[in-house]
């Protein structure tokens, strides 16, 4: 195995260069390797300057978070670059790739930094509930100011070199080859006789009295429930109040309180199930994959734009197909907008992926004969969508996939209507949360080459594709809005609900989530399947009543709530007399239902259906479960999902709290799942299964 750190001398300057694939991370061997090559080089008469310099496609992109939670071996980051600050001779960092949290504050403690243009930097320690634990909260604010740091910080957000080279952040851009240009730059310093700065000795100060209290405030709405947002403010403060010993310390003691919490714990195994969720069992990653060019969606309504989006986002030339003029005018009008907002965002934003393909809008239905990929997206009803796509089945041409987009549909009766089963496949693309995650549903016969492409397609549109055997998100959500339903009719009002689950840490509570996602997808799918409801479910008709009433939801301006026409939740009288009279129709006598009651049975509705779908083999994993509910539904990510959620929680007590739900009238439906049962007798989890 090649040496993770090696050293080389050209002339007076020494080249430390580190080559820890896939991203430098700061593993233990790294750090234990540079930090005694630096001590040789700094106690080297010989040498005058040492550029640290990476290997591969990335500077060093932070501490390796396998380690995280694990005992520390020394020495351990702080040290490292600790270590650095303190050289008597000058040390350059010559950054590329992404330098990022714990590599960015390695050359931080540098004392000078060059970049190429293509560079990124950043800290995204918060995104993983944590906050910059090496000196980055101390130095950074001394360098940029304490507005940039806490911009940059609290954020998570990343910028361009350029954008880092106008913020003082770094010294110069650097050409190509790196190693080359840091060598002169090394060179050109010394003969100069450039001083020895450290960012350690500048004083932070506050752009204006009050700063830290109002950033604070600003957040405050946006950053509801997370811990680390608030600690990075609080470790800046320690930046611009003490010394900086004491100031490290002071980082050092909150870094730690984020590290041990469970909102990092849950931040992190987020952040690997993220990548990992693209590893699907039986798929092995070289399984061959399509070459796709050209995609037809039939439809141009708005579910037909937003898929089409998404393939266009993975490069793919995309034609909405209308059926009517009317719709082909409406369809073009759309596509206008959305491709201006499009430019306007890309022009602001130094972090966006490469454009957009255009997308255009056409009545020709000759273009499905050489499509590569056709996507049924009408608005219709399950049977409509089952017969367009008999029709276009009929005339596209051998070997191009066929993706159907409805929300009720059955996979396998889908695929059984085609004469090419093993072409289709089902998208449902979800808005709530990052509206990342895209399910890409595999029917029984659908060839492991089609879904590997459709998941290489998703990934490359910059989305979290879920491979799943059926719906799950939407499946689950039923359970979930059911369990809210029968709240309201023993005595809850939506907001009380919708509170507790707001409090919780989601978005919006079931019924607010609802209204905004239409109540007319939900309540079809509760008629799809009526005559499979049990008896409770089946006389719970609160749904049907609101519905009945034109009801239907933030578009049409009532719902469980009513809006006014800013769209904001106002509470609505008629809702309760619903409620009352309902109850009371149930002979359901009305009682306080507490908010610990509330959450429970709502959120282990959504885990037992879980634990069904994985004992379905719906979902292969538990992680598949909570990308799709973090990314699609906006559960709190620092929360982890909802079925790592129930491990930190230990199964064996959610399992027991069902139990006592289960007990009361008209409770069985939460009798535990068989494989909640299983796992909590044994004193597993979903995760921890063994
Ligand atoms: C920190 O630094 C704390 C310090 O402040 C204080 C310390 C005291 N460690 O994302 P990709 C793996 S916290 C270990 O698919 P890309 C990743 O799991 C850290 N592993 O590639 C994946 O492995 P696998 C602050 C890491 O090109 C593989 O690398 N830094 C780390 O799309 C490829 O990753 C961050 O939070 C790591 N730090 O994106 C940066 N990073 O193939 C986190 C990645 O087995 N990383 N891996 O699944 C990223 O944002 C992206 O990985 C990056 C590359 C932009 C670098």
């Amino acid at each position: 195995m090649a040496p993770l750190v090696t050293l080389s001398t050209h002339g007076n300057v020494a080249i430390v260069a580190l080559n820890n694939p896939p991203v430098n991370a700061l593993s233990h061997g790294v750090r234990k390797s540079l930090s005694e090559l630096l001590v040789g080089a700094f106690s080297d008469a010989s040498i005058g300057a040492v550029v640290i310099w990476c290997e591969g496609r990335t500077f060093i992109a932070g501490a390796d978070i396998r380690e995280f939670g694990k005992t520390p071996l020394a020495p351990d980051v702080p040290e490292v670059v600790e270590l650095i600050d303190a050289a008597k001779k000058p040390v350059i960092a010559a950054l590329h790739g992404t330098a990022l949290g714990g590599g960015l504050e390695l050359a931080l403690a540098c004392h000078y930094r060059v970049a190429l243009p293509s560079t990124r930097v950043g800290f995204p320690e918060v995104t993983l509930g944590l906050l910059p634990g090496a000196g980055g909260t101390q130095r950074l604010p001394r360098l940029v100011g304490v507005g940039a740091a806490l911009d940059l910080i609290v954020n998570g957000r990343l910028i361009s070199a350029a954008q880092a080279l106008t913020l003082g952040l770094i010294d110069a851009i650097a050409e190509e080859p790196l190693r080359e240009s840091a060598l002169a730059f090394a060179e050109t310093m010394l003969l100069e006789g450039r001083p020895h700065r450290r960012v350690s000795e500048l004083v932070a100060k506050l752009d204006a009295p009050g700063q830290l209290e109002a950033y604070r405030a600003s957040i405050a709405q946006r950053s509801r429930g997370f811990l680390a947002p608030f600690h990075c403010i609080e470790a800046i403060r320690a930046a611009v109040e003490l010394p900086f010993k004491e100031g490290l310390a002071r980082e050092r003691t909150l870094f730690v309180e984020l590290m041990d919490s469970p909102q990092s714990k849950a931040q992190r195994h987020a952040f690997f199930a993220e990548r990992e969720v693209t590893r699907v069992p039986g798929l092995p990653d070289d399984t061959a994959t399509r070459t796709l060019r050209s995609a037809v969606v039939v439809g141009s309504g708005t579910r037909a734009r937003a898929i089409g989006a998404c393939f266009a986002d993975a490069s793919l030339s995309v034609t909405l197909l209308a059926g009517t003029r009317e719709e082909l005018d409406n369809g073009v009008a759309a596509l206008r907008v959305s491709s201006a907002a499009d430019e306007a965002r890309a022009g602001l934003d130094a972090n966006a992926k490469g454009r957009r393909a255009p997308m255009a809008c056409s009545l020709d239905t000759g273009l499905l004969n050489d499509a590569d990929l056709i996507v049924e997206a009408g608005e219709g009803d399950a049977t409509a969508q089952r017969q367009s796509l008999g029709r276009i089945d009929a005339v596209v041409k051998p070997g191009a996939i066929l993706v159907t987009t409805s929300p009720y549909a059955d996979i396998d009766n889908v695929a059984a209507c085609t004469k090419r089963s093993e072409e289709v496949v089902g998208v449902q693309l979800h808005q709530g949360g990052t509206a990342r995650v895209v399910e890409n549903i595999r029917a029984r016969d659908t060839a492991p080459e089609v879904s590997a492409t459709l998941m290489k397609l998703a990934k490359s549109a910059g989305k979290i594709p879920v491979l799943v055997r059926g719906p799950v998100g939407s499946r689950m959500f039923t359970e979930y809005l059911r369990e809210a339903l029968f709240l309201l009719e023993e005595g809850a009002l939506p907001e009380q609900v919708d509170r507790v689950l707001y409090d919780f840490g989601f978005q919006a509570g079931p019924f607010a989530e609802s209204d905004r996602s239409g109540l007319d997808i939900e309540w079809h799918r509760r008629k799809v399947r009526f005559d499979s409801l049990d008896p409770r479910a089946r006389a719970c008709t609160l749904l049907d009543q609101i519905c009945e009433q034109g009801r239907f939801g933030l578009a049409s301006g009532a719902g469980f709530y009513r809006y006014d026409a800013d769209g904001n939740r106002i509470h609505d009288p008629a809702v309760e007399d619903i409620l009352v009279l309902h109850s009371k129709d149930r002979g359901i006598v009305r009682r306080a239902i507490s908010g610990q009651e509330i959450l429970e049975r709502c959120l282990f509705a959504l885990v037992n259906e879980g634990a069904r779908v994985l004992e379905e083999g719906i979902a292969a994993r538990p992680l598949d479960i909570d990308m799709i509910w973090i990314h699609g539904y906006a559960f709190p990510v620092y929360r982890g999902g909802p079925m790592f959620y129930a491990d930190q929680l230990g199964l064996a007590s959610v399992r027991n709290a069902m139990l006592g739900y289960a007990a009361e009238p008209g409770g069985e439906h939460l009798t535990p799942a068989p494989l909640v049962e299983r796992l909590a007798r044994g004193l597993m989890g979903f995760y921890a299964t063994s």
